[in-house]
């Protein structure tokens, strides 16, 4: 199979195309290296070795004795999509080219319009392209469990059924996103739902949870990491938590800590990728699966960390309950649906509690890299005072 990566260069791109190349397919990369730039500006970098892009694809390409050809762009630039996918015809399009982070998209009207301009502007172009130039290829999109919120009843998988006023209908689940980043990402699902409407396109929208980990198959067999954030921008919780406890800074739960969000590990969120791609949607056919293996609230996870922390580095270490930047619920029902993906296949590889002993043992050996960007760790995002045009970060 042929695959079109947007976002090689990122925390899951750069291991997918590591898991494609491993299973014998042809990878194309597009990236613009925004996510290497907007860390750096925050003071912050990847904590895991990531050498220049040029230096990453031919290594990674002599390893596995296949060509990644390689294109640097930005997706948001309808030219630039239309020539590489003239160029290139592929048979499935990952798209993860997005701004990625909620708390960047809460910075300020400047970031806002970043994150929406850019998620909705890439996903628009290409779907414009696919019709053009790809019709029957499939569209793997990234979407978030985010786009949920957190509602006082199950989430199912995309779609449910309702009745109203004594008339049933199957209509798409309600969204009650949390930051701009995530209603970037509502926003590209119903667009997505309607170029499938209009023109037919296969398309799969992914709605992911939070991934953590340093690790995957691949990266054992060849040390090709993946970046790994750990900055309050662009670090996700769990991956900030073991940071913190190598770095003896107590683990940030944001407010009561019992907010709940799905957790999967790197490893298992490129198996739900690969099993995405293998088994494709249908012809015409839009379908979303919710991609995490279980929920956890963000106490349990500060109570893994600190429990594997302490067995591990032999001192203690500190939870601190900081006010949360964010406008959250921090107490809630949390019951979403995740069996498409196992029904198609999906095993867990470990359970969250090993995973924990691995990052921290990774991050002890990048530990000089972690201590030169301590200082961005700590929260200075806050929702409630994301700045409008008269004070502009
Ligand atoms: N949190 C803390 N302490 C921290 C960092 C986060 O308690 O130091 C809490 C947050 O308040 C939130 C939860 O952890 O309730 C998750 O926050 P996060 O920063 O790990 O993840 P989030 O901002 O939701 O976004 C991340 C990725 C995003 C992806 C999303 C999946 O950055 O690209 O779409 O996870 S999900 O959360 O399921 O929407």
């Amino acid at each position: 199979m042929k695959v079109i990566i947007l976002g090689i260069d990122g925390y899951i791109g750069w291991a997918l195309a590591l898991r494609l190349l491993r299973e014998g397919h042809e990878v194309v990369g597009v990236d613009s290296l925004y996510t290497r730039r907007r860390v750096e500006e925050v003071g912050s970098g990847s904590v895991t070795p990531i050498p220049e892009i040029n230096r990453r694809i031919s290594e990674a390409s002599k390893f596995y004795g296949s060509n990644i050809t390689f294109y640097h762009g930005d997706v948001n630039d309808p030219d630039f999509v239309y020539n590489f996918m003239e160029k290139e015809v592929s048979d499935a399009i990952v798209h993860l080219a997005e701004q990625r982070s909620a708390p960047y998209s809460m910075i300020g009207l400047r970031q806002a319009r970043e994150t929406l301009i850019q998620n909705m502007g890439g996903t628009i172009n290409l779907v414009y392209a696919m019709k053009d130039i790809a019709p029957k290829a499939h569209l793997l999109k990234l979407g978030t469990m985010g786009e949920y919120g957190t509602p006082n009843i199950d989430i199912p998988e995309g779609f449910f059924e309702i009745e109203y006023h004594g008339r049933r209908d199957t209509l798409p689940f309600p969204k009650f996103a949390g930051s701009w980043y995530h209603w970037s990402k509502v926003h590209d699902t119903n667009n997505l739902m309607f170029a499938n409407r209009v023109w037919g396109l296969r398309i799969t929208d992914v709605m992911q949870g939070v991934v953590y980990g340093t690790r995957t198959r691949e990266i054992n067999e060849t040390g090709f990491y993946t970046r790994f954030d750990i900055d309050e921008v662009w670090g996700t919780a769990m991956n900030r938590f073991c940071v913190q406890a190598v770095l003896g800074i107590p683990i940030t739960a944001y407010g009561k800590g019992d907010q709940r969000r799905g957790f999967l590990s790197l490893e298992d969120s490129i198996s739900c990728l690969m099993l995405g791609l293998e088994k494709p949607a249908g012809e015409g056919e839009y379908r979303v699966y919710n991609q995490f293996d279980e929920h956890y609230s963000i106490n349990e996870i500060a109570q893994f960390v600190k429990d594997a922390g302490e067995s591990i580095l032999g001192r203690s270490i500190e939870i601190s309950h900081v006010e949360n930047p964010r406008v959250e619920k921090d107490q809630h029902y949390y019951n979403p649906e995740h069996r498409k993906l196992r029904e198609l296949g999906y095993h867990p590889s470990r359970s969250l509690k090993e995973d924990v002993h691995e990052i921290i043992s990774d991050i002890q050996k990048f530990r000089d890299t972690a201590e030169k960007y301590r200082s961005s760790v700590a929260p200075k995002t806050y929702w409630k005072e994301s700045s409008g045009l008269r004070n502009q970060h």
